[in-house]
């Protein structure tokens, strides 16, 4: 059962969006193109309330991406983005939506960030994927969407502690910062997670 983990595609995080991830628009198209190479679909949503933490608007004498430290750990301060309920938080109205089996929401809890779509960031609660993955005996996850660097990393590196055997569709992702997407590649090729273009789906 080969599997795509489509994670965020969502409006805010598009070009004209609260947070957005340069070139995040060309990806739709990309993954609407291979979405029927697969046998099961999956996608995530960040998915937060107004008053999350990872607002700076929620930080008194703080500006966007600034980094404070919580529960121990650094934590990125990101404009307001994927409001539960809002259009912000939808899908981008081209992605092709029909055959996803499920969708997970990440970021729901205000007081923790949730970047992978497996655990949240301090790894304390489960979003229940890896469950749900092992009881269809999935083994093989292809992962895209946006952004590479920080969400779609996060996952993959989850998945591949959680014993998937994963693969990170470059062309059908994009980062924020291409430099560390740059050294998150090298530092997941180093591991054994493989990276492919769309085109070896086709
Ligand atoms: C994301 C920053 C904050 C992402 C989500 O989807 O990559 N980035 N929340
Ligand atoms: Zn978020």
């Amino acid at each position: 059962m080969k599997t795509l983990i489509i994670i965020d595609v969502q409006n805010d995080f598009m070009p004209n969006g609260s947070l957005p991830v340069p070139l995040g628009d060309k990806i739709v198209p990309v993954i609407n193109s291979i979405n029927n190479k697969f046998d099961l679909i999956i996608a995530t949503q960040d998915w937060h309330p107004l008053n999350h933490v990872s607002f700076a608007t929620n930080h008194k004498d703080k500006s966007n991406f600034d980094v404070i430290e919580l529960h121990g750990k650094p934590q990125t301060l990101w404009p307001n983005h994927c409001v539960e309920g809002t259009e912000g938080a939808e899908f981008h109205p081209d992605l092709n939506t029909k055959n996803f089996e499920a969708i997970f929401r990440k970021g729901t809890n205000t007081s923790i960030d949730s970047y992978s779509a497996f655990y949240d960031n301090g790894h304390l609660k489960s979003t229940g994927l890896t469950g749900y993955l092992k009881e269809k005996g999935i083994t093989e996850l292809y992962f895209c969407g946006l952004a590479a660097d920080i969400c779609v990393y996060f996952s993959i590196l989850d998945a591949f502690n959680e014993g998937f055997n994963c693969t990170f569709i470059e062309d059908a992702s994009k980062a924020l910062d291409n430099v560390h997407l740059d050294k998150l590649k090298q530092e997941m090729v180093a591991k054994g997670i493989k990276i492919v273009n769309s085109e070896s789906f086709l």
